[in-house]
């Protein structure tokens, strides 16, 4: 089998997505996401520019060289724009693969290891009262997991709290709008939350939480100390990780569970937390951390050190990237949570999938390949939107993480 075209395309149901669509002369073909919010046109033309002509001719069922390929062979190693690229690529072979071979990708990545995904679901509110009654939500539709965010008194608005009843959506249109932060003012509020949470929800509820890169690694630890009696499955992004040792100190305050990733592109960003067994929960995704072949490899390594996976899946990850994970996280044994955070119904039917949940955990499906497919022709009447993530500032104008 030979690769006989690759192609971009970008659609936007309601947010950008960037999908690579590569065919074959035997008329399997495979799809792969390359979304990168907010710099969506940087992989779109990595991929056609740089990427697609050296795909021509090539075996797809050659993953692991293929991969080695755009990474070594490049010169220019990592970032999350070539590593999106790469994943790109490497989801559309599996799929291609799993089709060619007439079975879905899990059993590719060593077979049903269990018989669903367990997943978390995102539950916010203006405030404590609104928070809850989302969590509530959620738990009456069988989400086992929430990860609660609520409004901080005093700040206007705050990551993982939509405004207006709207689902939450972290890009907005037009230039990066600006929001002001307290530290202070959110160290104080989170455990009042999780205090009224625990004892609304009882013990088995898992509840999860996510700083959002925000806090200083004593500020993280203080914070995972003040949560230890609400037992969380874990706490999320306490701190940049650029430095990976700020998790040392945080890990030697508190015994709340850690995860972290979701910025990741590459296992040398999570070296020294995986080995040093300084977080719990590896969170890269599929698509920005190279793809299958390579969050195969974090896995087994992560599994060396009692550390699980927990791939992020929020919306700006598409439907291809959401069915790869959940091939991944049916098959990896370290498993440990999927995050999920359900796409708008116009994504839905751009992007025709057999992934499904039910009772807290979401399936992939048994169709060959990743079972999703792109409807080109509804794609083609959503054009890109220029759109970012927000940027955040301390009270007196600092620029802060958002
Ligand atoms: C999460 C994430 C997202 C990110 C988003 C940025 O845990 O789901 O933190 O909400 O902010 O993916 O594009
Ligand atoms: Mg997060």
């Amino acid at each position: 089998m030979k690769i006989t075209k690759a192609s971009v395309s970008i659609t936007s149901p309601g947010r950008n997505f960037v999908t690579l669509k590569i065919e074959t002369d035997e008329g399997i073909y495979g799809l792969g996401d390359g979304t990168l919010n907010g710099r969506e046109l940087a992989v779109a033309a990595y991929l056609t520019e740089h990427v697609a002509p050296c795909l021509i001719g090539r075996d797809p069922f050659q993953t692991e060289d293929i991969w080695q390929y755009l990474y070594r062979g490049a010169y220019w190693r990592r970032g999350p724009v070539s590593m999106s690229a790469i994943a790109a690529v490497d989801v559309a072979l599996w799929d291609i693969k799993g089709k060619a071979l007439n079975t879905p990708v899990y059993n590719l990545l060593g077979g049903r290891s269990r018989d669903g995904v367990l997943v978390y679901a995102h539950a916010n509110g203006a405030d404590i009262d609104k928070a809850l009654d989302d969590v509530a939500r959620h738990i009456d539709l069988g989400y086992l997991a929430v990860r609660a965010q609520s409004g901080i008194p005093g700040l206007a608005s705050t990551y993982g709290v939509p405004k207006g009843g709207q689902p939450y959506e972290p890009a907005e249109k037009g230039l990066p709008k600006e929001s002001l932060w307290s530290t202070e003012k959110y160290l104080r509020h989170v455990p009042k939350l999780f205090a009224k949470l625990r004892d609304q929800c009882g013990e088995e509820v898992h509840l999860l939480h996510d700083c959002h890169h925000r806090l200083t690694p004593i500020e993280a630890a203080r914070l995972g100390k003040d949560l230890e009696p609400y037992r969380l499955f874990w706490l999320e992004d306490p701190t940049p990780a650029e430095l990976q040792e700020n998790f040392r100190l945080i890990r030697q305050h508190t015994t709340t569970p850690l995860a972290v990733g979701e910025v990741f592109n590459s296992i040398w960003d999570a070296q020294d937390l995986i080995r040093s067994q300084w977080i719990d929960y590896i969170r890269m995704s599929i698509v920005h951390a190279g793809g299958l072949t390579h969050m195969k490899k974090v896995a087994d390594f992560a599994a060396l050190y009692n550390v699980r996976t927990g791939c992020h899946g929020a919306t700006d990850l598409s439907p291809v990237t959401m069915a790869a994970a959940l091939h991944f996280g049916l098959a990896v044994h370290n498993f440990g949570i999927q995050e999920h955070m359900p796409h708008t119904t116009e994504t839905d039917a751009v992007f025709p999938h057999h992934y499904s949940f039910k009772g807290g955990y979401m399936h992939p499906g048994d169709a060959p390949g990743l079972g999703v497919d792109l409807d080109e022709a509804l794609a083609a009447k959503y054009p890109y939107q220029r759109a970012y993530l927000p940027i955040n500032r301390k009270l007196d104008g600092t620029l802060f993480d958002w």
